[in-house]
C-alpha cells in the first residue's frame, strides 16, 4: 500500500511513523508513506493556505486551490481513495479500517482552522473521517491514528504472536483482563482459574469477564451482539 499525507505540519509525522510496527511495515515494504507539505503547493510568497469565510464568522477556511493542486499532483494517473480528516466526517470504526486496508493508494488530507472549502468534496475528496467526539487542533493526529490502524492489518505486518484473531471490536466485546508474572504482586493475586490449566474453564472465565467489562464501560456495544 502507498499512503500520501497532505499537511501544514509535516514534521509532526516523523517521530510517530519511525517507531514500532509502522516503522517495521515500511522496512518490510508492506507500505510506503509520503508526507507532503501543503505550503509547497502555494504560489504566493507568503505561502498562504487559508482565507476568511464567505458570510463572515470566526476563524479561517482552508483555500481550495492548494489542496486541489496537491491532490492532482500527488495522485498523477493512479487511482487513489482521497480521505479528509475532519470533525464532520463519518466516525472511524474497525469495519471502516478494514475497508481502507484493502486499498492500493490512500491520500489523506489533514484539515485545519474551521475546515476546508466545501467545494473540494465534489472535486477531489472521496470521504471525510472523524476519529471521535472530541475537539482536536487539526487532522494530523487523526491521520496518524488511521495510518496506525490500517498498517497493522496489511498482510505480513504482524507476526503470529500479535495475530489478528479474536480481536476486541471484531466481536463487539472488550478484551478480558490479562495478567503476567509474578502471580502475587504487592499482595494482589490473580484469579485461580488462570493457574488451573483447565482451558475450557479459562475460556469460559474470559468470555464472562469480556461481557462484564463491555456491559460496564461500553453498554452501546452490548446491543450490537
Ligand atoms: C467542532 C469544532 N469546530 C466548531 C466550529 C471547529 C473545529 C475545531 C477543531 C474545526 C476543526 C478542528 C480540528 N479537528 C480536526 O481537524 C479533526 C478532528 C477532531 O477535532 N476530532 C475528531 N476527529 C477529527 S478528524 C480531524
Amino acid at each position: 500500500m502507498r499512503i500520501d499525507v497532505i499537511t501544514i505540519f509535516p514534521e509532526m509525522f516523523v517521530p510517530v511513523l519511525n517507531e514500532s510496527i509502522v516503522k517495521r511495515a515500511q522496512a518490510k515494504k508492506k507500505v510506503s508513506i509520503h508526507i507532503h507539505d501543503l505550503r509547497k503547493y502555494t504560489k504566493d510568497k507568503h505561502k498562504k493556505v487559508d482565507d476568511r469565510p464567505f458570510g463572515g464568522g470566526p476563524g479561517m477556511v482552508m483555500m481550495p486551490k492548494p489542496i486541489y493542486d496537491a491532490v492532482k499532483k500527488i495522485k498523477g494517473r493512479r487511482k487513489a481513495k482521497v480521505v479528509l480528516l475532519c470533525p464532520t466526517g463519518k466516525p472511524l470504526r474497525q469495519p471502516v479500517v478494514k475497508k481502507y486496508a484493502k486499498e492500493r493508494n490512500l491520500i489523506l488530507i489533514c484539515g485545519h482552522y474551521e475546515g476546508v472549502d466545501d467545494r473540494l468534496h465534489d472535486l477531489v475528496i472521496g470521504e471525510r473521517l472523524s476519529i471521535g467526539d472530541y475537539v482536536l487542533t487539526g487532522g494530523e493526529l487523526p491521520a496518524m491514528v488511521l495510518i496506525d490502524c490500517v498498517v497493522r492489518l496489511l498482510p505480513g505486518v504482524l507476526g503470529t504472536a500479535e495475530s489478528l484473531t479474536d480481536e476486541s471490536f471484531e466481536n463487539n466485546l472488550l478484551d478480558y483482563p490479562q495478567y503476567t508474572r509474578p502471580a502475587n504482586f504487592r499482595g494482589k493475586t490473580i484469579p485461580n482459574v488462570l493457574l488451573s490449566g483447565n482451558h475450557s474453564a479459562i475460556n469460559k472465565w474470559r468470555k464472562e469477564q469480556s461481557r462484564i467489562r463491555t456491559k460496564k464501560n461500553r453498554p452501546d456495544l452490548i446491543n450490537k451482539i
